[in-house]
């Protein structure tokens, strides 16, 4: 006689196929990692090629948890954060703009932290003002609060509170566009919505600058129907793809007024590299039907290739150098290379895999890790120039701390330093035993090695890029970490016990503990041929375009 239980579940199993079957939805269950089902970056309906490291990503939660909490506790509100004296403190007089609530909000809702993330919720609800009389950097401002905004919006599936505030902040920051060339200015004043140049380098806007808005613009345009921020944002390209140099190469200052490039730096590092990341990520955002940025991506990476990358005295170290401009005899200007990379250079070598994985691929899903046949020739030289960049970056981690420097000088022939200056591949300049440390030995919580190994991870499997991040964490747990809450940046790598500098960085929360969690997550969360992350790694979904590209 069949019991009601097995009367509804229909004919009886005998019990070894049913302990058959638990015993396998176990292991499916443990090879898929624990579902996290609140999240729409995490698809039900895709098995997982790579499992998570449990351990290890807890470990970057509870972390995330010891930074949130102190700055909850301390300076909640404020745009940013000072763990050492427990205090906060705004980027204008005028009051702050959620800086640090609105960068970290993503995270939350990625690592599962629902409690935090409804309190953070209801202070962007509650408390959250654009109202403010004051000058605020339009490129930092569009990446980390309208970023994170869009991107709260998506991953809490799509809670009105964080469009309608990204919509408001979107508006506010559209007239840095409204100069002569469509190039944005540096600064907009959000209450009497009014942009104003940076008069520091001459009116001048950095490439990085007016060209890493784009993602969020897009964005906000394909959700609100507002067609304004794509055309604004998408302007700027035009602009700079109609004043472009023919080696693909971009200077770092911009003439918002003739919308052409000002004599001044080459570089993939500061004011130069979000540039090179948009380019990629533009064609990826809308599933790689806007061919111009593939073209444009092409060629500057050809440019980089070329002109910039080069090796250390030993030949083992590949690097991206930089190129100063300056007056030659004959009164032209030339090019003279400087053998310096930045520490924000090292997204890069992460950038350089997906793109050769995507813009360089023969096919339409490549295999991980891809195979030469898959790649083209210009995909295949970018794969292996990011695999080694990646390595490179590592190897600057060869520190006291076994933290990476802000900035390394690579030996070069003929550079006249002895060898027991520096005896290595590179070294940190004007760093001297009893001196006080330059500026370049800090380390700020950056997150861009961690952003290239976690890409180079998602790409290949290769498990030494979870032990190479894991290094990098429990560099940051030793040196970084504030045992009364929070993570302060430390002014020099080569020094223990460390010195710190009372900042913590909003993009420790937003990028550095968000990679890193990803990073040990399993690979169903956020899969990189869905989501394009911005340059402050807020996640956008990849979606279709209902406009069509307005230049070629
Ligand atoms: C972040 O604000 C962004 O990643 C930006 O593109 C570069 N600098 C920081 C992190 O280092």
């Amino acid at each position: 006689m069949q019991t009601d239980s097995e009367a509804k579940a229909g004919p009886a199993f005998p019990k070894v196929y049913i302990l058959l079957a638990a015993v396998l939805a176990l292991a499916l269950y443990n090879f898929l990692g624990t579902p996290a089902s609140h999240l729409p970056g995490v698809r039900t309906d895709y098995v997982p090629t790579l499992t998570a490291d449990e351990a290890k990503r807890d470990a970057v939660v509870e972390a995330f948890r010891h930074a949130w909490l102190a700055y909850e506790r301390d300076a909640m509100g404020d745009d940013e954060y000072h763990p050492i004296s427990h205090t906060g403190s705004n980027l204008t007089k005028a009051g702050g703009i959620g800086y640090t609530v609105v960068d970290s909000i993503d995270t939350m809702i990625i690592m599962g932290l629902e409690d935090e993330y409804q309190r953070a919720r209801a202070w962007v609800a509650d408390k959250l003002s654009f109202e403010r009389d004051g000058k605020f950097n339009t490129f930092e401002t569009t990446i980390r609060v309208l970023g994170g905004l869009l991107s709260a919006y998506h991953l809490s599936g799509d809670d009105p509170v964080f469009l309608e505030k990204a919509q408001e902040l979107g508006t506010r920051i559209l007239p840095v566009f409204d100069t002569e060339s469509g190039l944005p200015l540096s600064f907009i004043n959000l209450a009497l919505r009014e942009g104003a140049p940076d008069r520091d380098n001459g009116g001048y806007v950095s490439t990085a600058e007016a060209a890493t808005l784009q993602l969020e613009f897009r964005y906000l345009a394909y959700l609100t129907d507002e067609d304004t921020y794509w055309e604004k944002a998408e302007n700027v390209m035009a602009t700079l793809r109609a004043s472009a140099m023919s080696s693909g190469l971009a200077p770092i200052f911009l003439d918002p007024k003739s919308g052409q490039y000002q004599t001044s730096a080459i570089r993939v590092g500061s004011r130069g590299d979000s540039y090179y990341e948009y380019l990629l990520k533009q064609y990826l955002q809308t599933n790689q039907t806007e061919l111009v940025y593939h073209e444009m991506y092409v060629t500057a990476m050809t440019g980089i290739y070329t002109h910039l990358v080069k090796r250390g005295l030993s030949g083992q170290l590949l690097f991206i150098a930089e190129l100063n401009p300056e007056r030659t005899q004959n009164g032209e200007i030339g090019w003279r290379l400087m053998p310096k990379q930045d520490h924000l250079v090292c997204f890069l070598g992460g950038s350089l895999m997906l793109g050769a994985t995507t813009s360089g691929a023969l096919v339409h899903n490549v295999s991980i890790p891809p195979r030469t046949d898959e790649l083209t020739d210009d995909g295949k030289r970018d794969w292996l120039t990011g695999v080694e960049l990646v390595n490179t970056c590592m190897a600057t981690h060869d520190t006291q701390t076994g933290l990476a420097p802000e900035i390394a000088h690579f030996r070069a022939l003929g550079d006249g330093m002895g060898d027991s200056v520096a005896s290595t591949d590179w070294y940190i300049k004007g760093a001297r035993s009893g001196a006080p440390p330059p500026f370049d030995a800090r380390y700020i919580l950056r997150p861009e090695t961690v952003e290239s190994i976690f890409i180079a991870f998602r790409l290949t499997g290769d498990p030494k890029y979870r032990d190479y991040g894991w290094a990098i964490f429990q560099a940051i747990e030793q040196h970084c970490r504030i045992p009364t809450g929070g993570y302060a940046s430390v002014i020099n790598v080569d020094q223990v016990p460390v010195e710190y500098d009372d900042k913590m960085e909003t993009f420790l929360m937003s990028e550095t503990l968000k990679y890193l969690y990803l990073l040990f997550a399993d690979s169903s969360v956020l899969p990189l041929n869905e989501y394009v992350f911005n340059t402050e790694a807020h996640p956008l979904p990849v979606f279709n375009p209902t406009i069509r590209t307005g230049f070629s």
